[in-house]
């Protein structure tokens, strides 16, 4: 345990793409049971392919992403199809937010955001007003947790009532509050707008777009643009052929590459690296990770016992090609349990217990 897969909810429109995003992401096409899914994919970082090259190891793993799909959300189906959607997203991380920008789309991107933006506060207006109600007219004297808790919700329904995503603030607060976590408020959890062009419309910023667009770095939501359906197929293809038909709309990367860089950019994440004959391995920590806590990430005892750790860089080790070189020129630094793990560092934790 502690160990770190971030769930990514899918939300958006009926008929937006979600499943075919969701299908090639997870490399996996069939039909999804009763229209929602988590699959768990792997992060294929290309550190740890170099990392098993110079190592050898029995077992390379890679660090991995959930994705959970969900049935389209139709604003005229109402507050019970609403809460089954978002019953489905309980405990996701972030969410991603798919937006059909395609012929034959119903409603044009601008309104899909809309109407995602408003699904989403009228569900936690709802939470927020429910939990001021019980915990005001609580028949108890309130634990100093339950009173920062109506505090927090108070504040929050400011925004929430002016039809607002609320800012970051609510979500670092919202972060350090274990009582707000249990509420599952989409409206505070990291966000990410994908809108799926087909292969017409890529890459095409209409004022329409545009405008998205900026409103997405206003609100401090991450912002990508893929085509599904033609990246879907491109399955058909060799690799090759694949890479020059991505090449052909400008792109050098999968849609899935793209798509992990920007969850761990805009969620904070970063990897660091675990190697030996036995293992090497990828794991995924918060930005500003201690190494003890990181540590912990990879077995408690680690993180009971530490002494301290011993720190190569990605980079470094890449260029030498072995450990011992970095030895020689000192290139290992050994650090204590305040040292904040960097990405692409390589840690071995010296630990007693
Ligand atoms: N023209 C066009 N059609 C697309 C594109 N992406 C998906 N579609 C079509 O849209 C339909 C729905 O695709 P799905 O991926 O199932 O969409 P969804 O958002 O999961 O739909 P629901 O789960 O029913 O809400 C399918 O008929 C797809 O072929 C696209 O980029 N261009
Ligand atoms: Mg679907």
């Amino acid at each position: 345990m502690g160990y770190l897969s971030m769930n990514i909810g899918i939300i958006g429109l009926p008929f937006v793409g979600k499943t075919t995003l969701f299908q090639l992401f997870s490399g996996v096409s069939g039909q999804t049971a009763a229209g929602s899914e988590t699959r768990v994919v792997k992060v294929k970082d290309p550190r740890v392919e170099t990392l098993s090259r110079i190592y050898q190891p029995k077992k390379t793993t890679y660090a991995t992403i959930q994705f959970t799909d969900t049935p389209g959300l139709d604003p005229k189906a109402g507050a019970k199809e609403r809460n089954r959607i978002f019953g489905i997203l309980q405990g996701v991380d972030a969410l991603l937010w798919v937006i059909g920008n395609f012929e034959g789309s119903e409603k044009t991107p601008r309104e899909q955001v809309e109407d995602i933006k408003s699904e989403i506060i009228i569900r936690d207006l709802e939470i927020v007003e429910n939990g001021i109600d019980r915990l005001k007219h609580a028949k108890y004297k309130l634990e100093k947790s339950e009173e920062e808790l109506l505090d927090f919700l108070e504040r929050l329904h400011h925004p929430l009532d002016q039809t607002l995503l609320p800012g970051a603030e609510y979500r670092e607060e919202a972060e350090k509050r274990k009582a707000v976590g249990g509420l599952n408020l989409c409206s505070i959890k990291p966000s990410i707008l994908l809108l799926n062009s087909d292969e017409a419309s890529f890459a095409i910023e209409t004022p329409e777009i545009k405008r998205i667009r900026e409103d997405c770095a206003q609100n401090r939501l991450g912002w990508l643009e893929l085509s599904g359906k033609f990246e879907m197929e491109l399955n058909d293809f060799t690799p090759e052929e694949r890479a020059d038909l991505l090449t052909s709309i400008g792109l050098n990367e999968t849609g899935i590459e793209r798509l992990v860089r920007e969850v761990y950019e805009h969620i904070g994440l970063i990897s660091f690296f675990t190697v030996g004959d036995e293992e090497v391995r990828a794991w995924t920590v918060r930005e500003k990770t201690g190494a003890k806590d990181a540590a912990g990430k990879i077995h408690t005892d680690f993180e009971r016992g530490f002494i301290r750790a011993e720190v190569m860089r990605f980079e470094d080790l890449a260029r030498e090609g072995q450990e011992k070189k970095l030895k020689e020129l000192g290139l290992v630094k050994v650090v204590g349990k305040d040292h904040i793990v960097e990405d692409g560092d390589i840690l071995y934790i010296r630990f007693n217990i």
